[in-house]
């Protein structure tokens, strides 16, 4: 046993996301907070090391028991929190929950055992607090520093920074936030509190604030646009304010300024967002153009660019439910880039034997570049950014379905359409 010193070690981890049990943390993991702590008995942001939502907590230590006899402990947390003596589950308090007291009994020898708690806070407040009933002893009482010691005289190392659990939707920017960005650019994070669109779309309107489209989940009408002021220069959360414009859209994927004006992709046509009285929410909603949709939960409408009177966008095919893609599809044409007319809502192909290709952009050429995300149709590929004429480890793309139209005036040289892998959005 290494010498001790009276008290318990505390341990926060500042994961960023909001859990609903205690997590495993990935190993190897140094803490945002390692500190010596008197007793197991805090509320504070400030005894938390500065943090107050959406970490975790480990303590660590020894517990002196004076004399054999059955000793009752009360664990009291918010959120979710667990007790082991020995390395043997003693109380199990996990889950949401307020500062709610919950307790467990267990034999001990006189001595020293292997004192450890598992915590973790999400919202709200924060509380952790472990108290004993001794043998003999009328009520309870936090145990006391006298009682309780940790290793003395340790390097206690901490890092700053995102702590990430095993099992949790652990990508930056799926489901968590990102934590780099290329080395010439600075991240800076804009979301204020509160605020959790499921971001499909964005794009500028002319007086620079960001206008974002949002899915609203699968087989719904519950799609919005939001406007976000104060998203440039220097500002943050707290400067940003968003507002709902538009909501009731069909899983939009995609969203265009033209001319001041806004247009989506929503899963089964591409539509004019007005507003007639201008009181700034959209009212009116115009259908410029639609395409085959066959209703199947997987067939978005992924976009959108915009160039000279044309908006251009992929459609990906139906699937089942496990990935496999529906044999038949229930609409023809589907897995393509289509090219829409602005005027006529004329759609015409461009490319087919796409999956889900659930991205879209110009090349530095003008060139229209797809993102594919993999499955049943497609097989695994790879793709090279480094040249243009570089040959490619894709299969062929299968002819269209139609005669592709001609290249816009900014595309110079031909058009091609090229795929890799990425996560699927919102689902493969
Ligand atoms: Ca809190
Ligand atoms: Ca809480
Ligand atoms: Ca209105």
């Amino acid at each position: 046993m290494p010498p001790q010193e009276p008290g318990v070690t505390l341990r926060v981890f500042d994961v960023q996301v909001p859990l609903e049990k205690i997590c495993t943390l990935k190993p190897g993991q140094t803490p945002n907070v390692d500190k010596l702590m008197p007793a197991v008995d805090w509320s504070t942001t400030d005894d938390f090391g500065g943090f107050n939502d959406n970490f975790v907590t480990q303590v660590t230590g020894n517990i002196h028991v004076p004399a054999d006899g059955s000793y009752t402990f009360r664990l009291s947390s918010d959120d979710g929190s667990r007790l082991l003596i020995d390395g043997r589950l003693v109380i199990d308090h996990d889950g949401l929950h307020g500062a709610e007291p919950k307790d467990g009994t267990v034999q001990l020898t006189e001595g020293m055992h292997t004192l450890r708690i598992d915590h973790f806070e999400r919202g709200g407040d924060q509380v952790l607090n472990l108290a004993w009933q001794p043998p003999g002893a009328d009520g309870f009482a936090t145990v006391p520093n006298s009682a309780l010691s940790t290793d003395a005289g340790v390097v206690r190392v901490t890092a700053p920074g995102r702590k990430e659990c095993e099992g949790f939707r652990d990508s930056p920017g799926d489901g968590l936030p990102l934590n780099s960005v290329r080395p010439d650019l600075t991240l800076t994070d804009l979301r204020p509190k509160g605020f959790e669109p499921q971001v499909t779309g964005m794009d500028w309107l002319p007086d620079g604030r960001l206008v974002v489209s949002t899915w609203g989940g699968t087989d719904n009408t519950a799609g919005e646009v939001y406007v976000l002021d104060e998203v440039t220069g220097s500002t943050g959360p707290d400067q940003v304010k968003a507002t709902k414009i538009a909501e009731g859209l069909k899983e939009p994927m995609g969203l265009k300024v033209v001319d001041g004006t806004l247009f989506v992709s929503q899963k089964h046509e591409l539509t004019e967002l007005g507003d007639s009285d201008g009181d700034g929410v959209m009212d009116r909603f115009k259908t410029i153009a639609t395409w085959p949709y066959g209703g199947n939960f997987h067939e978005f409408a992924f976009g959108l660019l915009y160039s000279k009177g044309f908006f251009y966008l992929n459609l990906s095919v139906a699937i089942d439910y496990g990935g496999a893609t529906t044999n038949p599809q229930p609409a023809p044409g589907r897995g393509a880039t289509l090219k829409v007319n602005k005027k006529t809502g004329k759609v015409s192909y461009l490319a087919g034997g796409l999956r889900t290709p659930n991205g879209i952009g110009w090349g530095p050429e003008g060139d229209i570049f797809a993102t594919d995300n993999q499955g049943g149709w497609l097989p695994r590929r790879n793709w090279s950014t480094s040249s243009r004429t570089a040959s490619s480890t894709t299969t062929p793309t299968p002819p269209a379905p139609s005669t592709p139209s001609r290249c816009p005036s900014r595309c110079s040289g031909s058009r091609r359409t090229r795929s890799r892998t990425r996560p699927a959005i919102p689902s493969s």
